[in-house]
């Protein structure tokens, strides 16, 4: 949509454990996240987001095996511009997991996630991607760690 900046997010899932990476530097330092980053130009989202996971991980993946759960849009009050950010889950890798300039990858049970040290919107929809109950969300932030309103729409619900 017109002036949203695009990125890619992906959590690499094996059983009950999700992969999550240390920011070391840049946008979220400090947080742990899924692997992703912004789309190059000429980019898919799909292509970004191969990409991101392995310059940020070193894992493979292919395209066709990354599942879109989710599209997040947020804005900051402080800042112009939307920030789009398509979040997938990705179960089929190859390759040995790598610390990168970027990320310290860490293996954490899927109830067992970091969420003081996550960003403030990922408790709202973290967990609809192991129900794989695909979701859309809008997320404004009035700080980096408070939120002034969100929305979420589950999309699978009947
Ligand atoms: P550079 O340094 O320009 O190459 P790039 O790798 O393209 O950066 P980066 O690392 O800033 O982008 O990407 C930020 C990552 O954080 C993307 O995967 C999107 C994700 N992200 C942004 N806002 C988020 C938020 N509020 N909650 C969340 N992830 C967010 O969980
Ligand atoms: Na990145
Ligand atoms: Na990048």
């Amino acid at each position: 949509s017109g002036d949203s900046t695009v990125y890619n997010l992906t959590f690499i899932i094996k059983g009950d454990k999700v992969l999550l990476g240390l920011k070391k530097r840049g946008f979220g330092t400090g947080k742990w996240n899924g692997f992703g980053g912004k789309l190059e130009p000429g980019e898919t989202v799909t292509d970004s987001a191969v990409r991101e996971i392995e310059e940020e991980c070193g894992l493979r993946v292919r395209p066709e095996d990354l599942k879109l759960m989710g599209v997040n849009h947020f804005e900051f009050l402080w800042n112009p511009g939307v920030r789009e950010v398509h979040i997938f889950t990705c179960d089929k890798y190859e390759g040995e997991i790598i610390e990168s300039e970027e990320m310290l990858p860490k293996w954490y049970p899927i109830d067992e996630t970091p969420r003081n040290e996550m960003w403030t919107d990922d408790v709202h929809w973290f967990s609809l991607l192991f129900g794989e109950i695909r979701f859309r969300g809008y997320f404004l932030f009035e700080e980096h760690s408070s939120l002034r309103q969100y929305l979420i729409v589950d999309l699978d619900q009947p």
